[in-house]
């Protein structure tokens, strides 16, 4: 399997970062290709935590190339705070590339994204205020700083000033933020620059190099299917394409590049922030799944919202994808909840009976999830490492899934440790 992409199947956090990692073992590169440090990704070695916001998840394995592609908005200040954790814990972070067109999150896509959300009042998005959506509106309106302007103080000034001078108005609350002085502003970046430079590079002749040696590529992706800007729950989605075919764009291969694509799902659903969930629990069953499902942000630490396992949305995430393999992650977290319930189809504002993921919003908005029962299961199935060892009722749960979505189920985890994941084939 030369290349791999894995993608969030739901709403983000379904365990990318725990899969990435364990992929990465037998990988030669792995790469992001969307997202900001909006993303947090956890990985559970030996009972270590480790958090990535920007760098990919296969830094932990010393000569494994870690590319950061263009798609990628980076938080200079983030990502160097990253770099120090990592290296002050001893992990080797020669293997990290950042593509030299990759854009930069500057202090006023912060602060515009704080602006936003606090005038949106009830009707916010509930972003993770890290400025990624402004960021990539500069992207598109071609104002945006790039990782190799931090290597030309007169280009990189020039820049700030386009990019700065139409949001005065915008930001007029926040005039005297000493964080928006120019002149301190392009010192602190081309210091980030100075940090940044041993990294910088032209990305994606790297990964064709890899490619064209037979060399293992793996494209990690950030957030979820449903929070991508063109396919998900608009407006309350991200600011780029968390689905598959980003990693083309983000990284800089064609789609021949790509072999295998893999989604990564929970065994039932969460989401963070605000926008429609069909599927959601918000009686104590649903605060009993955070709290044994440890759903809280990554980054933000906000309480996720938890629900049932939504089959509709992950029929859609199958083909918006082209999946090719399932990775069904926190089944343990089931374990004593008897009946479960999954979602197979959706009922509409007037009864009306959705079998596939409804594009229009009105509808969504209004739609609740179809449940059917299941029977659960009451053994600890956290040491168990092969199908066989897991009782029935999850084996007949994990079919069930199979079944409807038409993907085979890959891996199954069963706890947060890398180990703790059982490969179905
Ligand atoms: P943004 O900040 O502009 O990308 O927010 C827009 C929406 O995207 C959601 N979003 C996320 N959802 C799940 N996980 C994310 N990463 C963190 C984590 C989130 C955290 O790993 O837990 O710590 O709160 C992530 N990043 C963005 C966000 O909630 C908005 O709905
Ligand atoms: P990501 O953004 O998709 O990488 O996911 P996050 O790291 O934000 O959230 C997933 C959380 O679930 C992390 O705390 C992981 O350690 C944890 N996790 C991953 N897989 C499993 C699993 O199979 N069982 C349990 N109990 N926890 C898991
Ligand atoms: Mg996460």
């Amino acid at each position: 399997m030369p290349s791999l992409v894995i993608v969030g199947a739901q709403w983000g956090d379904e365990g990318k970062g725990k899969v990435t990692d364990l992929l990465a073992e037998r990988a030669d590169m792995v790469v992001r290709f969307q997202g900001g440090n909006n993303a947090g990704h956890t990985i559970v070695r030996d009972g270590e935590v480790f958090k990535f916001h920007l760098i990919p998840s296969g830094i932990l394995y010393p000569g494994t190339l870690c590319l950061i592609g263009n798609g990628v908005v980076i938080d200079p200040r983030v990502l160097i705070d990253e770099l120090d954790g990592l290296r002050r814990r001893g992990v080797d972070i020669t293997g990290l590339r950042i593509s030299a067109n990759a854009h930069l999150i500057m202090p006023y896509h912060r602060l515009l994204d704080q602006a936003g959300e606090a005038r949106l009042g009830k009707y916010q998005i509930g972003t993770t205020r890290r400025g990624i959506g402004p960021c990539y509106a500069d992207k598109a309106a071609r104002l945006g700083i790039r990782v190799q302007d931090l290597l030309d103080e007169k280009i990189l000034k020039q820049k700030i000033v386009a990019a700065m001078e139409p949001k005065r108005l915008m930001l007029r609350p926040y005039a005297k933020d000493p964080q928006l002085d120019l002149h301190t502003m392009v010192e602190e970046y081309r210091a980030f620059g100075h940090r940044l430079e041993p990294y910088i590079a032209d990305t994606p002749p790297l990964i064709w190099r890899a490619l064209d040696d037979g060399k293992q590529v793996i494209f990690e992706g950030a957030q979820g299917t449903m929070l991508d800007i063109d396919h998900g729950t608009y407006p309350f989605v991200t600011s780029s394409n968390p689905v598959a075919g980003a990693a083309c764009v983000g990284a800089g291969v064609g789609p021949r590049a790509i072999d295998e694509v893999w989604g990564v799902a929970k065994a039932y659903c969460t989401r963070v922030g605000a926008g429609p969930f069909p599927t959601e629990i918000d009686d104590d069953l649903g605060e009993r799944l955070r709290e044994s499902g440890g759903e809280f942000g990554t980054t933000t630490g906000r309480p996720r919202r938890t629900g049932w396992l939504d089959l509709v949305a992950l029929r859609f995430a199958a083909r918006i994808n082209g999946l090719t393999g399932l990775v069904l992650t926190k089944l343990d977290v089931l374990t004593g909840i008897d009946p479960l319930y999954v979602a197979t189809a959706y009922r509409g504002p007037d009864g009306a009976r959705f079998d596939s993921f409804p594009y229009h919003q009105s509808v969504l908005h209004k739609s609740r999830g179809e449940l059917v029962a299941m029977q659960g299961w009451h053994e600890d199935i956290s040491s168990a490492r092969s199908i066989e060892e897991l009782p029935p009722a999850a084996r007949a749960y994990i079919d069930f899934v199979e079944e409807h979505i038409g993907v085979p189920v890959v891996m199954v985890g069963v706890g947060p440790g890398r180990e703790q994941m059982i490969w179905t084939r």
